[in-house]
């Protein structure tokens, strides 16, 4: 690279990180095309990757992870600063120096034989003032094409390095790929991550969850902004009227989907912009109002499920220079996976015959793509605005079978704050361990906060002290199920019906029933022309059932005060009168 980076620290620590992995070469990436299709090529003699039809799918790849390495491990995700209280209860702790220790001695000697790649990473657009960059140091080329199509990455970034000369240091190697090998440390203190053990996205990209989520939360609070694993979405009226949203939901809770919606027949003229699909930065501006950001420049989606119906937007940009991981495939090598609709499997994740693996699923659950934003044809060039979008309103949701109603309206900002705090989702694929499971999952944040929870509560809650304009905040479930087990809300293009609603109060054109609760809607304030729902489902959505609510608010309580003297006070405040107006 033609950069003279000689004596700066990142050489420093390049050299410090050579000596400690022992690789046989280390190479510096600069982002460019040739060198993307350089490596592809590599892979593909490797075995890394496989070519998919390439008359089909030009540039798409199948990338098999080792089975046991397909999903995040959030018992060996660790958080490890000074205080163990810094970290709080919703995180895995240890010392920095245990933390360190711990990793460097799997890291010892573990690149020898292997090529160690220097990824300078932005996330962020690169003239914007709130991107922040990284290097992610890796001897894995799955990792580094993968960062080049979600990153601006390479020589841009490196550029930008040097003169901002801050940036955060993430050591990754796949080490043996042993789940008792694995380990992913996070120094917010000294803005580094140390990784290894593990090929995954997660667990791997450290640009995506460990930087721009862990790292970037805690620095987000020192510096007076949020880091948040939120959707932002713009929606377009008929009148060409456009209203910015972020949306939190758990991991496969439905934000990819929701960020590239297309409306159904009966919202002609609607139109739905996106922005981003999994994290948003937000700062406040200087006229008061919440401004969005992405920090990603691609897309690490959920397959399964993904279809012609649920989701046309990723079906189109998925037939072109698209990475998938872990899905089955057809006879003539096209990408398959449940839910898709079209063509026979012929092969498993594992690459097995169908007959050898039956009653098995074709695709992993937590199978995934990886492709530029840019091919979505509901990509907009806000996505590259330095100064983000302006939020109207902030969603919180969960996958909830039984009480939860279809949306409701927080009443004020710290009750938002609280019904954010209170979210429960069931476990999903995402993460290895039991799937199905109610848990707590404040912000969609639970596996992703870089320090204590009632620290990142109180810090939510202080920007309602500045003069604002603060978005309105909301609570979605899309994931109702009737005794069989159905969904009852139709879901997908369908959510476009909640989002007018949205729309509507946020612009203060719609009257709304106050419950306990919050706001909720009248039931004609939903559309429902075009819609197979009857009018007693959708009552029964928007239902609030007292009884119900009084037994989520205990375990929601009895969650949060196992934070303890951290919690705001005013928490208890909020507790106090949904209980009271609960009982009357
Ligand atoms: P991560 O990338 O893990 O953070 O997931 P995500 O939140 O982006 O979720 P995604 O949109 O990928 O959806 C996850 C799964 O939920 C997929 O199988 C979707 O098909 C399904 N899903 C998404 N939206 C809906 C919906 O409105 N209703 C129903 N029933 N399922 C949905
Ligand atoms: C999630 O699990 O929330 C994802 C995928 O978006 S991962 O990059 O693995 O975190
Ligand atoms: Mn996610």
């Amino acid at each position: 690279m033609n950069v003279n980076v000689d004596h700066h620290e990142l050489v420093k620590w390049v050299q410090e990180v050579e000596k400690l992995t022992q690789p046989e070469k280390v190479v510096w990436c600069n982002g460019s095309e040739e060198e993307y299709q350089t490596f592809t090529q590599q892979m593909l003699q490797s075995g890394d990757f496989l070519a998919l039809n390439q008359q089909t799918h030009p540039g798409c790849y199948l990338h098999r992870s080792s089975p046991d390495d397909v999903a995040r491990t959030e018992h060996l995700t660790f958080v490890c600063t000074h205080e163990r209280e810094d970290a709080g209860p919703n995180n895995n702790w240890m010392s920095p120096e245990d933390g360190h220790n711990k990793v460097d001695a799997l890291f010892a000697g573990c690149m020898r034989g292997r090529t160690m790649y220097v990824v300078p990473y932005c996330m962020g657009p690169l003239d914007s003032p709130f991107s922040r960059c990284g290097v992610e140091i890796t001897d894995s080329l799955y990792v580094v094409v993968n960062m080049k199509i979600m990153t601006r990455m390479g020589e841009v970034a490196l550029k930008k390095i040097l003169q901002e000369k801050a940036f955060v240091r993430g050591l990754h190697s796949t080490g043996d790929l042993k789940i008792e090998n694995r380990l992913i440390m996070h120094f917010p203190e000294e803005l580094m991550i140390k990784s290894i053990g593990s090929g995954y996205g997660g667990n791997a990209l450290l640009g995506k969850k460990c930087h721009a989520l862990r790292i970037g939360s805690y620095q987000a609070r020192s510096e007076g902004w949020l880091a948040e694993h939120m959707l932002i979405l713009g929606l377009e009226s008929p009148e060409g009227e456009k209203t910015y949203i972020a949306a939190a939901f758990p991991s496969q809770c439905g934000k990819t989907n929701l960020a590239m919606l297309i409306p159904p027949e009966s919202y002609q003229g609607w139109k739905i912009w996106t922005v981003g699909d999994d994290i948003a930065w937000i700062h406040p501006g200087e006229d008061g109002r919440l401004y969005a950001i992405n920090p990603e420049a691609g897309f690490f989606g959920v397959a399964p499920g993904t279809s012609e119906k649920t989701n046309p937007n990723a079906m189109a940009m998925l037939n072109r220079d698209a990475i998938f991981t872990n899905v089955g495939v057809t006879e003539d090598q096209q990408p398959w996976w449940e839910g898709l609709k079209s063509g026979d499997p012929v092969l498993n994740w594992r690459g097995e015959s169908l007959s050898e693996a039956p009653g098995q699923p074709v695709a992993h659950p937590n199978s995934r793509f990886t492709v530029s934003a840019k091919q979505c044809p509901s990509y907009t060039e806000e996505m590259e605005s330095p100064h983000g979008v302006p939020l109207s309103a902030i969603i919180f949701g969960g996958r909830r079978p039984s009480l939860i109603p279809l949306v409701f309206e927080a009443k004020s900002w710290a009750h938002g704050v609280w019904v954010g705090a209170s979210v429960g989702s069931e476990t999903t694929a995402a993460a290895t361990g039991q799937v199905g499971v109610l848990r707590r999952d404040p912000m969609a944040m639970k596996p992703f906060c870089g320090y204590n929870f009632a620290d990142y509560w109180g810090h939510w809650l202080e920007f309602a002290d500045k003069p604002s304009q603060l978005p309105k905040i909301f609570h979605v479930n899309w994931f109702r199920q009737t005794d069989a087990g159905e969904f009852i809300w139709p879901g997908f293009g369908e959510n476009i019906r909640v989002l007018e609603w949205i729309v509507a109060r946020c612009r203060g054109k719609v009257e709304a029933k106050s419950t306990p609760i919050g706001y909720v809607p009248h039931i004609e304030d939903i559309s429902r022309v075009g819609l197979k729902l009857s009018q007693a489902s959708l009552e029964g959505l928007l239902t609030v059932d007292r009884a119900g609510w009084q037994k989520e608010l205990e375990s929601t309580c009895r969650y949060m005060q196992t934070y303890g003297d951290r919690l705001p006070s005013v928490f208890s405040e909020i507790q106090e009168e949904i209980l009271a107006d609960l009982k009357a």
